[in-house]
């Protein structure tokens, strides 16, 4: 039968990895060649990512993969909103800086002052976050006007790699559409909202759709990492929209969790959700793959575990989940998205208790408790979330899809159900690997167009956690949420 063999590198918050895809007989098989840590590289001046180390992870993984046979093509994804910026030469100026790094602090507020927030949402649909591209960029060309200014070539960070790679500089789309400076309704960069931003509209790369052909591995890498042939196709290349890409749900009464660093919570809708209702629940509109929207917000997620465990000393995550799972239910809760919990340090665990005591909750004191806590206020906070999507696009949603590493945590797919009472199908932990690879595969015709999901659905399989009885926690949490204090 016909096989074919793509790479997916996925870059996330957390980690990163490259994997072999292999198609053969309409399923997808996915090997983790290799797979590396990531996080924020702290400097005097802020924090970056190390884009050097990621790269020099990345050619091994390729290395490896190359090892196996011929690969038909190669494609790379990230997290969002981070960008390089490039000089006349295409050698980066400053590093790639980190979207939890302070510069941006108090720079969208400063903003929205002169800049009417509906304005902004009309012209973008993008929930409003303070790390977005616009804002980062808005606190760059306030603290050094020169560098702008010496800059030739925006470039996000996938693209970035899809330009080492392949030499083409893009913006694809579904990664462009996050940086608040994107039109999802005409389809290209905001040139009302650059210009009311006072930035640069030359720098940004021209706009490609998920699936575009960016050419041949260049030859020098070719040779170094026996790539011989291979084309770059730029897949989703935001994570998350690779991750729905892979959702393996049928039918039109679904959504999603996308559940790492991030929990992203939302709906596949056919054309954005630009509404007051959905500005008033600070609802994004990111671009999808075949034209569509993903309706969703960004939750505080598993950040504040991995910011926990990282104080903790790196206890392993199965053992601490375990652990969780045996403390009784109906503890103390946080909101996860007060913005105490966005910058990264290890005073985390004293953070959520700080938090607890400030509402007048039991502190809790041991990692298993801080860890239950987070977990089942994550889950409060999903069926919230819900409930708003409901609103707002007046569809029901009957069960809900939980992919990424987070799928793996029993505890949080149970607490998920019970909270938001429907139920939780979990699985894959690698889809954002598996949207990749497919994106891909189908630009190559190499599966039919618009046969993703049932691909996945064929490779995979899932768990289903049914709800409980209905919980107390979810009417706690909202009373919780009022009577949190000001930062
Ligand atoms: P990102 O792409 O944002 O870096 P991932 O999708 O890789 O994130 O998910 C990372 C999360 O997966 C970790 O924060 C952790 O909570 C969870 N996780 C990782 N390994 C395990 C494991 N063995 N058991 C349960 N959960 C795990
Ligand atoms: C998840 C993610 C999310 C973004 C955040 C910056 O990895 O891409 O969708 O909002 O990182």
């Amino acid at each position: 039968a016909d096989v074919t063999r793509h790479i997916a590198i996925d870059l996330g918050a957390s980690s990163g990895r490259v994997a072999l895809g292999t198609l053969q007989d309409s399923r997808l098989s996915v090997d983790v060649v290799h797979r590396f840590p990531n996080g924020a590289l702290a400097r005097a001046d802020g924090l970056y990512w190390n884009v050097t180390e990621l790269w020099r992870e990345v050619l091994h993984g390729l290395r490896l993969a190359a090892r196996q046979g011929p690969v038909d093509s190669v494609g790379v994804d990230s997290w969002a909103v981070d960008y390089a910026l490039l000089d006349e030469q295409g050698q980066l100026l400053d590093g790639v800086r980190h979207y939890r790094d302070p510069r941006t602090d108090g720079v969208m507020e400063d903003l929205l002052r002169t800049v009417p927030r509906e304005t902004l949402y009309e012209h973008t649909g993008i929930q409003f976050l303070p790390f977005n591209t616009v804002y980062q960029l808005v606190a760059q060309q306030r603290r050094s006007p020169d560098l702008l200014a010496r800059t030739r070539a925006l470039l996000l960070v996938p693209d970035l790699l899809h330009y080492w790679l392949s030499g083409r500089r893009v913006a694809e789309r579904t990664n462009a559409s996050t940086t608040q400076l994107y039109d999802p309704r005409q389809g290209d960069w905001s040139a009302p909202v650059l210009q009311a931003c006072g930035l640069p509209a030359q720098l940004l790369p021209p706009i490609v759709a998920p699936g575009s052909d960016l050419g041949e591995v260049c030859p020098e890498l070719a040779h170094d990492t026996g790539l011989r042939g291979t084309r770059v196709i730029a897949p989703a290349t935001h994570d998350t929209a690779s991750a729905v890409a892979a959702v393996p749900a049928s039918g039109p009464d679904w959504a999603y969790v996308s559940s790492g660093t991030w929990s992203l919570v939302g709906v596949e809708t056919p054309a954005p959700v630009i509404s007051p209702r959905a500005l008033q629940h600070n609802l994004t509109n990111e671009a999808g793959i075949h034209g569509t929207t993903r309706l969703l917000k960004n939750v505080m997620g598993l950040w504040i575990v991995q910011e926990c465990r990282r104080a903790w000393g790196e206890l392993d995550f199965a053992a601490l989940y375990a652990d969780a799972a045996q403390v009784p239910a109906h503890g103390p809760l946080i909101d996860p998205d007060d913005l105490r919990f966005l910058p990264p340090g290890t005073d985390m665990p004293l953070r959520v208790q700080t938090f607890c005591a400030q509402t007048g909750q039991s502190v809790p004191q041991t990692p298993a408790q801080i860890t239950r806590c987070i977990l089942e206020s994550l889950a409060c906070k999903t069926a919230e979330v819900l409930e708003e999507l409901e609103a707002v696009t007046g569809r029901a949603i009957r069960t809900v899809h939980v992919v990424g590493g987070g799928s793996q945590i029993a505890l949080l797919n149970r607490l998920i159900a019970d909270a938001a009472q429907r139920t939780v199908v979990a699985g894959p932990v690698e889809a954002t690997l598996m949207g990749n690879l497919l994106v891909q595969a189908e630009a190559r015709g190499r599966i039919p167009v618009g046969k993703l999901r049932e691909t996945v659905r064929a490779s995979v399989t899932l768990e289903t956690f049914v709800p409980g009885p209905t919980p107390t926690q979810r009417a706690r949490f909202a009373r919780v949420r009022a009577a949190t204090p000001a930062p």
